[in-house]
């Protein structure tokens, strides 16, 4: 299949799920062409049947705001003639389905068939598609999409109730590459890796996010100051955002800064990751939670909120640990726990990744995608 693909490029989940798809269909022999505004930051490397193409926006003296969306529709369209496009895929609906909605009347007049899959990812859903200056048109275009997918069972349930959405929606959960994100064997490798980051006796708790407001950053740092005074440990926190500089005055006033260190936005966390003992993420609102998934996948558990499609990957007290939001008294006391008791920690580990290879592999997510495109592609076929 050729298949374009639009995400929000920056750091984010629904960019990084978009990526990692796209890498993963051009492995299995499908060509990939990336319409954005700026390369995803995860596609680094050419590999073969990738392709980018960038969008560019120009701006003019009338324009307080350059229509990025109008410019999106006609790359879409001029991307998808030129390079005989079966499907476009759009992730996170807002304005991404309603230039797919565009550009696909624009090939329809010349007689083209363009059929678009809209995946929902989040706050397209709980917040923004909420404020009224863009809910009708992006219940219109989920509405119109010819296939909707959302990444867990609570986002869909969100989706029908917000938007009185009537038609199909696929639950397609987010996935892994469990040979690239995996513990790393060797142990000696691990502790050198270790010895870079925090001294022998600490305990490595991590938070990987875009540091928005929803993430609950600062939490973070709090829940960590509880842990440091009764055990020898480290926060490295990788990601940058917003809400880093409250994060940093906090770890100041605290007087724990020398153990907390902001790595900003990394490339390759699949081998950050398998270093943590312990993943935080005190997030307000999580439609799935994708770092906690990474993290899973190389056998670090996750202390979390109780939130959102959390509970559908996190197992709480099998896969990790779940509290309200809010809660840093509850959270520091369940990191301590289990960074007290190994033998409770490993088994979580092990279950963790299991969770993560049995469920969420993209060996079985990402054939579930082709599968619905296949069908979404007959349909458009038959009915179009
Ligand atoms: O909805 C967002 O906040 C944006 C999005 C992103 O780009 O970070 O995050 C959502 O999509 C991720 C990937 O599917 C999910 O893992 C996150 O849980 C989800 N965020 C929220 O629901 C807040």
């Amino acid at each position: 299949m050729r298949i374009g693909i639009t995400c929000y490029p920056t750091y984010g989940g629904s960019g990084v799920v978009a990526t990692e798809l796209g890498i993963e269909l051009a492995a299995l022999g499908h060509e990939v062409h990336f319409i954005s505004y700026s390369q995803p930051f995860r596609l680094n490397e050419r590999d073969d049947g990738i392709f980018y193409h960038e969008v560019p926006v120009s701006s003019y003296p009338l324009f307080e705001f350059p229509p990025y969306d109008l410019a999106l529709a006609s790359r879409m369209a001029e991307v998808a003639e030129f390079n005989e496009l079966d499907l476009l895929h759009v992730h996170y609906a807002i304005p991404h389905s309603v230039s797919a909605l565009l550009a696909r009347q624009m090939l329809a007049a010349k007689g083209r068939r363009l059929p678009f899959v809209t995946t929902l990812h989040g706050t397209d859903i709980t917040l923004v598609g909420l404020d009224r200056c863009y809910l009708p048109i992006t219940r219109y275009a989920i509405q119109e999409s010819d296939g909707v997918t959302c990444i867990s069972n609570y986002l869909k349930e969100k989706t029908v109730e917000h938007f009185g959405v009537t038609r199909g929606i696929e639950v397609i959960e987010n996935f892994v590459n469990c040979d690239v994100y995996r513990p790393i064997k060797d142990e000696a490798k691990k502790a050198a890796a270790r010895k870079r980051l925090a001294a022998p006796d600490e305990a490595i708790l991590m938070h990987l996010s875009n540091f928005r407001p929803v993430k609950r950053v600062v939490d973070v740092v709090k829940i960590f100051a509880r842990v440091v005074r009764e055990t020898p440990a480290r926060l490295l926190l990788v990601g940058d955002g917003p809400d880093r500089s409250a994060a940093e005055w906090l770890a100041h006033d605290l007087g724990i800064q020398a153990k907390v260190h902001f790595m900003g936005k990394q490339d390759r966390v699949n081998e950050l990751l398998p270093l943590a003992d312990i993943l935080l993420m005190p997030s307000e609102l999580e439609s799935f939670g994708l770092a906690a998934l990474e993290a899973m996948a190389c056998k670090v558990p996750s202390v979390a909120t109780r939130v959102g499609g959390v509970p559908e990957l996190i197992d709480d007290g099998v896969t990790g640990l779940l509290y309200p939001v809010g809660d840093v008294d509850g959270m520091s006391l369940g990191a301590l726990s289990l960074l007290k008791d190994r033998e409770r920690l490993n088994a979580m580990r092990d279950a963790g990744r299991k969770t993560a290879q049995k469920r969420f592999c993209s060996t079985l997510v990402v054939p579930h995608y082709v599968r619905y495109y296949e069908q979404v592609i007959k349909k458009a076929g038959v009915s179009g």
